[in-house]
C-alpha cells in the first residue's frame, strides 16, 4: 500500500510515463576537447545559492517510506547540501524537521478550505525559518488515484499527517481512506488569484506556485511578480494525460521572459535530465520519487547517496557536453537535427 501510494499515479498514468519517455527522447550534443577539469554547478535562487541545482520536491509522509520519516530525509539532504520542500502533509512537524536540518528548508502549502488553518501553517513555516513557500496550484480538487482506490489507501497506526492533528483532525486520522474523501478536505477547489494575493499578504518569504503547465498561467504569475513558479504536473498523480513538465517547459520560459524563477519536477532520474532541464530553461530542478526510495532503503544515508548519485551524473554531463559552468548550459547542448 505505502509503496503504491508513492510509486502510483492518476488513472492510467500516462502523463507519469510520459515524464520520463519525454527526457528519453530528447537527444545530447556532445563536445570534445574542452577543460572540464572543474566544474562548477553552484547557482542562486531567491537570494540563496545552491552548490547544485537539485531539490527535494514536497511529498507527503515520508514515514510509509522509513519509521525516521522527515527528519531521515532532513539530515540526509543536509549532508548532501541540498533544500528540503517539507510536504504541510508531512508526518513529522516541521519545528522538529527543522532541528534536523542543516540547509535551509522551504514550505510547501495547500490552500486549505479554512484560511485561519492555512495562516496557521504559514506561520508556523515562517516562525521554524522557511525560506520560501510553494503554494500547491494544481490541486483544487484530487484527480483519479485509482491504484489509491484499489488498496483502500489510508495511514497506518501510528503516522498522521502532524500539521493537521491540531489544525483540522480529521484530514490527520489514522485509518482513513483517502480516496474517499479526505482529500475533499485537504484543499480549497474556491482558490483563485484572489487566494494567492491574500496569502502574499500575510508574509515577506518568497512564495512559489507548484503546478503550473499553462504559459498562460505562467504570465499571469509573473504579471502578478509571483517570485516563481515550479512547472509540475504533480508526478502524474492528478490529471492524467496532461503533458510532461519537459515538453510544457520552453513555453512557459518564453512567457515569463526572466521576470521570475523558473524551477521543474517530474521525471528526473538521471543527471542528464537534470542538464536537459536547465537547456530548455529551468534555474533548478526537484526530485520526489528517487529520494523517498533512498530513503525506504536507507535512510538518511539513501537520500545522500541519491543525490550523490544525481550530482556526479550532472556533473559528467555537463563535462561531456562541454559545458563545465551552470551559466553556459543553453539549448546548444541539446541535439538539433
Ligand atoms: C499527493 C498529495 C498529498 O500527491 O500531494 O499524494
Amino acid at each position: 500500500m505505502a509503496y503504491n501510494y508513492i510509486a502510483g499515479a492518476a488513472a492510467d498514468e500516462y502523463t507519469m510515463r510520459r515524464n520520463r519517455e519525454a527526457f528519453a527522447s530528447i537527444r545530447l550534443h556532445p563536445r570534445v576537447l574542452v577543460d572540464t577539469s572543474h566544474i562548477d554547478t553552484q547557482v542562486n535562487l531567491l537570494n540563496q545559492s545552491l552548490p547544485f541545482p537539485i531539490l527535494l520536491a514536497p511529498a507527503a509522509y515520508h514515514k510509509l517510506a522509513h519509521p525516521e520519516g522527515e527528519n531521515a530525509t532532513a539530515r540526509g539532504a543536509g549532508i548532501a547540501q541540498a533544500t528540503l520542500i517539507v510536504s504541510s502533509y508531512a508526518s513529522t512537524a516541521i519545528e522538529e524537521i527543522a532541528k534536523n536540518a542543516t540547509q535551509p528548508l522551504w514550505f510547501q502549502i495547500y490552500a486549505h478550505p479554512d484560511q485561519g488553518v492555512t495562516r496557521e501553517l504559514m506561520l508556523r513555516g515562517q516562525a521554524a525559518g522557511c525560506r520560501a513557500f510553494c503554494l500547491t496550484v494544481d490541486s483544487p480538487v484530487f484527480g483519479a488515484r485509482n491504484r489509491e482506490a484499489r488498496d483502500r489507501f489510508c495511514l497506518p497506526r501510528g503516522i498522521y499527517a502532524e500539521h493537521f492533528r491540531s489544525l483540522d483532525p480529521k484530514s490527520a486520522k489514522a485509518g482513513h481512506v483517502l480516496s474517499e474523501g479526505i482529500y475533499g478536505t485537504m484543499t480549497d477547489s474556491s482558490m483563485t488569484w484572489k487566494t494567492v494575493d491574500w496569502l502574499r499578504s500575510l508574509t515577506n518569504v518568497p512564495i512559489l506556485l507548484k503546478g503550473v503547465l499553462s504559459p498562460q498561467d505562467a504570465s499571469l504569475a509573473a504579471e502578478r511578480g509571483i517570485a516563481g513558479i515550479i512547472v509540475s504536473n504533480h508526478g502524474g498523480r492528478n490529471l492524467d494525460t496532461v503533458p510532461a513538465t519537459i515538453e510544457a517547459l520552453p513555453r512557459i520560459v518564453q512567457a515569463v521572459g526572466g521576470r521570475m524563477v523558473v524551477l521543474l519536477d517530474g521525471g528526473i532520474r538521471r543527471g542528464t535530465d537534470v542538464l536537459k532541464a536547465l537547456a530548455l530553461g529551468a534555474q533548478a530542478v526537484l526530485i520526489g520519487r528517487p529520494y523517498l526510495w533512498g530513503l525506504a532503503v536507507g535512510g538518511a544515508a539513501g537520500v545522500t547517496e541519491v543525490l550523490r548519485i544525481l550530482r556526479d551524473e550532472f556533473c559528467a554531463a555537463m563535462a561531456l557536453c562541454g559545458v563545465p559552468r551552470i551559466d553556459g548550459i543553453t539549448r546548444e547542448v541539446l541535439w538539433r537535427d
